[in-house]
């Protein structure tokens, strides 16, 4: 009786935010009809996620996603929008102050965690400020964060008191960026709920808004990602994926470099320095993928037999639906410090002690870019 009623009244997963259904295994939402009584009730694929690490890739519609990004636009709140510092170019949400309208953007650089020990984090701030502003985005501050560890959480929640004036906070952003193990972070540190909200390595775990009541009657809400379709990680296996993530601070590795050699980042990109001065390459990628050095001209042969064994990620026949190498072409110039950033994989810093010519191979749709040194 009591199955039925709850039944028929809609209820969220606290987990991931979708409506619990309990007619069809297949479809999200599935939650077996003994387990609705359950308060806080979480759905199957949740349970999975959270008790056996299983991957459950749902994919969101961009058009329900646009939906949400839309909607906060007609409400009065303040935004925060979280990007992942070491994925900067794969994790910046493109045309938030068209969505947002007026409301005042908080901007949250989060995983500060991954960088390295001896980094200036006031300099990463001005980086990111100045970064924003180059993509049109004006936030009313910028902070830096690392919601894994902790760090920079109390700063975070007084700059969000002060902002929000007594509104409502979306947490904003495109998926994996740590959106819903920040909200779980404010959630423990304030103790306002007893449940926790859905987090995995995978992107797509939220999938609609979560509502988290804060003291003064507001919400604090938890939003689904959006895809960003140019980052490696969709073109890779789970297993492959957990590798190329970083999940510790990132050693950079120092390669120095004649001209007409080739640094191989696992099977995923190849940078060949095709002309220039001896110099270091410094390499900032998941300390677990390997890196392989050759010669220029052996490069297309150790590629052609080592894909997916000495040259792994992708690992065996995954190699096969890698998409294929294109290359881009790059010229660092002298004097200038710069970061040849690959998509969801890293980034390689030149130091600017000699100009630089580069080709960078990745798989097709991948983004490859070059910026001002962030370290
Ligand atoms: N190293 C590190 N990893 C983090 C941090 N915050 C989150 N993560 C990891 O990033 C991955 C994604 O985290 P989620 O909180 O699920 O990301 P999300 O933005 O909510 O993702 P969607 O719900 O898919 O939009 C998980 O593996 C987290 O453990 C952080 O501060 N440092
Ligand atoms: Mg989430």
């Amino acid at each position: 009786m009591e199955e039925q009623e709850l039944a028929g009244t809609a209820r969220q997963c606290a987990g991931c935010g979708v409506m619990i259904q309990t007619e069809d295994k297949a479809k999200p939402g599935y939650v077996p009809p003994a387990a609705l009584a359950r308060d806080p009730v979480i759905c199957q694929r949740c349970f999975r996620i959270k008790h056996y690490n299983e991957v459950a890739p749902v994919s969101m519609d961009d058009d329900d996603f646009l939906r949400i990004l839309n909607g906060i636009g007609a409400t009065d709140s303040l935004v925060v929008m979280v990007v992942d510092i070491f994925d900067f170019q794969g994790s910046w949400l493109r045309g938030l102050p068209r969505f947002v309208g007026g409301n005042p953007i908080l901007l949250v650089g989060n995983k500060l965690d991954l960088l390295p020990r001896n980094i200036n984090v006031n300099r990463v701030r001005n980086w990111l400020q100045h970064e924003a502003k180059e993509r049109g985005l004006r936030p009313a501050d910028v902070l830096l964060v690392s919601a894994a560890k902790g760090v920079g959480i109390d700063e975070l929640l007084v700059r969000i008191g002060e902002l929000r004036k007594g509104r409502d906070v979306y947490i904003v952003g495109v998926t994996n960026v740590g959106k819903s193990t920040l909200v779980n972070r404010i959630i423990h540190d304030h103790g306002v709920a007893e449940t926790d909200i859905t987090t995995s390595p995978f992107p797509g775990t939220t999938l609609d808004k979560i509502e988290i009541a804060l003291e003064d009657g507001r919400v604090l809400v938890d939003t689904p990602g959006i895809l960003n379709r140019e980052q490696i990680g969709h073109m890779v296996t789970p297993a492959d994926l957990r590798l190329i993530t970083p999940s510790a601070r990132v050693n950079p590795k120092v390669y120095q470099l004649n001209d007409r050699q080739t640094l191989f980042l696992g099977g995923l990109a190849r940078i060949d320095f095709v002309r220039g001065k001896h110099q270091p390459f410094v390499v900032y990628v998941s300390n677990r993928l390997k890196i392989h050095r050759t010669k220029l001209e052996n490069a297309d042969q150790l590629l052609a037999k080592h894909h997916g064994t000495l040259l792994a990620p992708p690992s065996g026949e995954a190699v096969a639906s890698l998409p294929p190498f294109t290359r881009h072409a790059f010229k660092v110039d002298a004097g200038e410090s710069r970061d040849v950033v690959i998509s969801g994989l890293g980034w390689v810093t030149l130091t600017g002690k000699a100009d630089a010519y580069l080709e960078v191979y990745v798989p097709k749709g991948v983004h490859v870019g070059i910026r001002r040194a962030l370290i």
